[in-house]
């Protein structure tokens, strides 16, 4: 049977139709129902965070909560370029302009010595990613955005039920942006959430996401349809129950990887920060100075049905849509460049058994003689 890059977590079949029962008596499926409020209650409780905002997905959260700091058209916004395309999409289809920043060599997210030397008087926001669940330079962010007096939103796509020094990253910046997608640690199969401390929001995205209506006859945004269904909310209620076991068979693959790979000449693996508990979203392994490149692993896994992926290559930058951008210029993040050429993600999820961990690295360490 094929590895691939990652797998689904699931409740069993009876606790999910056991969760959805009720909804065949109430038959109200969406729009904010029981489930939904349930589950929103529940997130704050898990997430520490006063308030959470679901969404249909991580996307819409994402635009939806960008849209809600009201910036001008056309005013600035620095980011990395190594992420998913959504983090850009997102600053884009609010009629943003992407400033694309370099990233730090030994986690891949973005520079905050960088970040300075972009900021200009259009410049109004910071979209940083804590990109594989890898956590951000908070202090720093933080400190360049009150001096200069700008937003910062992350995209917390990956680092569900992550802390730094003891406070759950759902509290960093104007808003925390979760991806609920079916191949995160934690799923509604689609989903997302903002999170957020300014009571104000509250009613803005409550607004935003459902067409602009605040009530029946006043429509006061130009909004969407980005709500989470009953059906997302009640697998978000299973799936919670298990999260803590979920990240900690996560931890095991990731230390079983480490204790293959650490040291290997060549390989270069992510170092966790000091405070900081992790939830092993992915498996970064970046090969420099290494017998062989990155792309011809990706090949003799594949030879051997095991699916590795280039998350994130190409850089957003790069993009058919973005290259054409003044900042998207790989001689402006030639960081991001270099280590977009040579990591690989290797499978990663709760279920994967330790003997298949073993027989990946394996595979991979064969393709470098001088070890
Ligand atoms: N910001 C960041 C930094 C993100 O990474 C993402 C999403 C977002 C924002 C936006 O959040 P969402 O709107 O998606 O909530 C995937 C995901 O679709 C995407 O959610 C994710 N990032 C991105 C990094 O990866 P693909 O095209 O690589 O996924 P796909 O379909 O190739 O699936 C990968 C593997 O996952 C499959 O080989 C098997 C497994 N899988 C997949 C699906 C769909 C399952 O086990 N079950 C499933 O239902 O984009």
């Amino acid at each position: 049977m094929s590895i691939l890059v990652t797998r689904s977590s699931m409740p069993s079949f009876e606790e999910y139709c056991e969760e959805i029962k009720d909804l065949w008596e109430s038959h109200w499926l969406t729009n904010m129902g029981i489930k939904h409020q349930l589950f929103q209650k529940q997130l704050e409780d898990f997430l520490e965070c006063p308030h959470v905002a679901l969404y249909t997905n991580g996307h819409l959260a994402l635009e939806n909560s960008i849209a809600s700091m009201n910036f001008p058209n056309g005013a600035e916004v620095i980011t990395t370029p190594f992420t998913f395309v959504s983090t850009t999409h997102a600053i884009v289809r609010n009629s943003l302009t992407p400033i694309f920043c370099d990233i730090k060599p030994d986690d891949f997210t973005i520079d905050p010595e960088k970040i300075e030397t972009l900021i200009t008087e259009r410049t109004v926001a910071i979209v940083p990613v804590h990109v594989y669940g890898n956590i951000c330079d908070i202090d720093a962010i933080e400190s360049i955005a009150k001096k200069h007096n700008l937003k910062v939103i992350y995209d917390a796509a990956h680092s569900f039920g992550e802390k730094y020094k003891g406070v759950s990253t759902a509290n960093f910046g104007d808003a925390s942006v979760f991806s609920f997608h079916a191949t995160k640690v934690f799923n509604t199969i689609e989903g997302g959430a903002v999170c957020f401390k300014d009571d104000n929001l509250i009613s803005i995205l409550n607004d935003m996401k459902n067409f602009g209506i605040r009530d029946a006859e006043n429509v006061v945004y130009v909004g969407g349809n980005a709500k989470m269904s009953e059906f997302q909310a009640a697998m978000g209620i299973c799936n919670l129950r298990h999260i803590k076991t979920e990240i900690e068979k996560r931890k095991n693959v990731a230390e079983r990887y480490r204790c293959n790979l650490n040291g290997v000449k060549g390989i270069k693996l992510c170092e966790p920060k000091d405070n900081a508990i992790y939830n092993y979203a992915y498996f970064p392994v970046a090969f420099d100075g290494y017998d062989t490149n990155r792309d011809n692993i990706l090949l003799e896994l594949k030879k051997n049905d095991i699916i590795a992926r280039k998350y994130f290559y190409p850089l957003t930058s790069d993009l058919q849509c973005y290259k054409h951008l003044s900042s998207a210029n790989n001689n402006k993040t030639p960081i991001a460049t270099y280590w977009s050429d040579r990591i690989l993600t290797l499978p990663m999820y709760a279920d994967l058994c330790l003997e298949d961990v073993d027989r990946i690295c394996k595979i991979v360490i064969q393709k470098n003689s001088t070890f």
